[in-house]
């Protein structure tokens, strides 16, 4: 017998949702359904930016077999399934005329989500940049935010009737600074020109899309932000400061900018002579009202001070157990990350675990996966949620990254985060004993 997650439904207040998570480029197979060409199918095609060579073209083919995937999300017993919508798939140059293939797509796959009793809960961006947009320098150049504007009013239009939850970008972080700074995602630039611009931009796609959507009656609006608690790599001044300047940039500047309507000033000293002139006026729709608040969380990271420009800073050695991504476990700071959140930032507001989950070395063994150690994961930041629950925080619930294993960017197919094993020669799905952990869960009996 598998372990089991110590915990069941009466453990968390009334009305806590459960959910599991995909996003579009990752799952459904860019090649299919005349869906145009974005900025990751064209890094995915550039050598040595995806360890294992491979691409999203294909990726678990969910474009033609979400039908059995949202029953096994159905019959774990979860509440909500959060998925993303390609912006490349539905308006296939960026702006103007929609794919039809793609929007009827969209129709059944949240037909087939209420079909089967599941909420959904829809984000959408989750980073495939149309290629006629990237060719126009991308999040670098405003016009992609007003562009995003479009797109998001086009998907309301179509959805808005049936669609629990909005969030317009997924990880603004990750949009932004680890793919025009750190160069590890697509466009894959390494500029602290673009990066600010790209940081500036996102946010203001966030705020102009909320517009858009509330005009055309869509309720129910977020975004998701990742987050990870810094520490300093020693006790050093220069380690201390460090981990300032990277909290700065990661965890303070998107949420500061989208509740409070301002920059963090340790961001700003390196970030603002790049900013594009004139930032200080979009602040007021940057911070347009949130409805909720979504927190993605995996791991923290600990720094120490480098040499070189402005941030000055790399990663210090993980301490203790680490995941297959080399990301530390510690699901005492999800605790504290969601405290410090409603405290300084959020107050009153939901918030939801939008992602949590861990990738692993799984093994196929006569034909299940005994990934104890995911299990173990899950129970540790599921008590975690109930921690912040306990000291006052308005979380409502709590996401699982990701149903199942599927194209984890920059590392290819290699890197299994699912509840469900896909075997990505046959693409045969097997629910891993940690999906079978979670149904108990889910499922169990109250007390
Ligand atoms: O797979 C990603 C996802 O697309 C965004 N959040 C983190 C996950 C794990 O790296």
């Amino acid at each position: 017998m598998s372990p089991r997650i110590p915990l069941n439904r009466s453990d968390f207040p009334p009305g806590f949702v459960f959910g599991t998570a995909t996003s579009a480029y990752q799952v459904e197979g860019s090649g299919f359904g005349q869906a145009g060409s974005s900025h990751w199918d064209s890094f995915a095609a550039t050598p040595g930016t995806v360890a294992d060579g491979s691409d999203g073209a294909r990726a678990c083919d969910h474009y033609h077999r979400f039908a059995g995937d949202l029953d096994l999300v159905a019959a774990a017993g979860f509440d909500l399934y959060r998925f993303s919508t390609s912006w490349a798939r539905v308006m296939p140059r960026g702006t103007g005329a929609p794919n039809e293939a793609g929007l009827d797509f969209y129709d059944r796959l949240v037909d087939a989500m209420l079909a089967r009793g599941l909420t959904p809960a829809l984000t959408l961006y989750h980073w495939e940049l149309p290629s006629a947009l990237a060719d126009r320098g991308g999040w670098a150049n405003r016009e992609t935010a007003h562009a995003f504007a479009g797109f998001a009013a086009l998907m309301a239009r179509r959805l808005g009737d049936r669609v629990w939850s909005w969030a317009t970008i997924n990880e603004p972080w990750c949009v932004s600074w680890l793919s025009h700074f750190e160069g590890h995602h697509a466009p894959g630039l390494r500029d602290i020109r673009a990066t600010a611009r790209a940081m500036h931009h996102v946010g203001l796609a966030h705020g102009l899309a909320m517009d858009a959507l509330r005009a055309e009656g869509a309720a129910n609006l977020g975004v998701v932000l990742n987050f990870e608690p810094a520490l300093p790599g020693d006790d050093s001044p220069a380690s201390h400061a460090a981990a300032a300047r990277h909290d700065a940039i990661y965890n303070r500047f998107f949420v500061q900018a989208m509740t409070q309507g301002r920059y963090p000033p340790d961001a700003l000293e390196g970030l603002g002579p790049h900013l594009p002139p004139g930032w200080q006026a979009d602040l007021a729709t940057i911070s347009r009202p949130l409805d909720w608040l979504g927190v993605n969380y995996y791991t923290l990271k600990r720094l120490r001070a480098a040499p070189g420009p402005w941030p000055g800073l790399c990663a210090a050695p993980a301490q203790g157990a680490t995941t297959d991504m080399g990301w530390e476990i510690a699901p005492q700071a999800l605790t504290g990350l969601l405290t410090w959140l409603a405290r300084g930032y959020t107050g009153a507001l939901p918030l939801y675990v939008t992602e949590n989950g861990m990738a692993a070395r799984d093994v196929m063994r006569a034909g299940g996966v005994q990934d104890e150690d995911r299990i173990a994961y899950l129970a540790a930041h599921l008590q975690a949620a109930r921690a912040a629950i306990a000291a006052g925080v308005p979380l409502r619930g709590y996401v699982i990254w990701s149903l199942m294993d599927n194209f984890e960017w920059a590392f290819g197919y290699d890197k299994r985060f699912g509840l469900v094993h896909v075997d990505f020669n046959s693409l045969q799905r097997t629910p891993k004993a940690s999906y079978h952990a979670v149904t108990r869960m889910l499922k169990g009996a109250a007390g």
